[in-house]
């Protein structure tokens, strides 16, 4: 599944550049544009689908495949042991920006309470 109109979609085929961290044959992570902490990287499938309700509906394994990538980047960023923050914005009240589905994985400094 793709969406020629999703920049996600794109950077899942390589058509826009990223600074990728981690990849499998159904799952990519790569570095945020607009960093929020030290450690800011992006864990999505490949797949076209537009937020975590859809994934999670459409694809659990997809989605549980999603959340171990998510948790080796903290691994693989350092933050595992500090602590991490991951967040799936999802749906319009939730501010999401983008719709393919992400993961932000966040930490590498106190990262204080979240929002309400
Ligand atoms: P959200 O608000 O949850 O939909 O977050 C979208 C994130 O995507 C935001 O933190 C910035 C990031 N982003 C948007 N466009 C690009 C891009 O072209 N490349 C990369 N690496 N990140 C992007």
């Amino acid at each position: 599944m793709n969406d020629a109109d999703c920049i996600f979609c794109k950077i899942a085929a390589g058509q826009i550049p990223s600074t990728k961290i981690a990849e499998t044959e159904r799952v990519l992570a790569f570095r945020d544009l607009h960093p929020k902490a030290p450690s800011h990287v992006l864990v999505i499938p490949k797949d076209h689908y537009a937020n975590a309700t859809e994934l999670a509906a459409s694809d659990p394994a997809l989605a549980g495949d999603v959340l171990a990538a998510a948790a080796e980047v903290a691994v693989a960023e350092g933050i595992a042991d500090s602590g991490w923050r991951l967040i799936a914005n999802s749906g319009p009240d939730s501010g999401q920006d983008v719709f393919h589905v992400h993961f932000h994985v966040l930490g590498g400094k106190p990262l204080g309470p979240m929002v309400s």
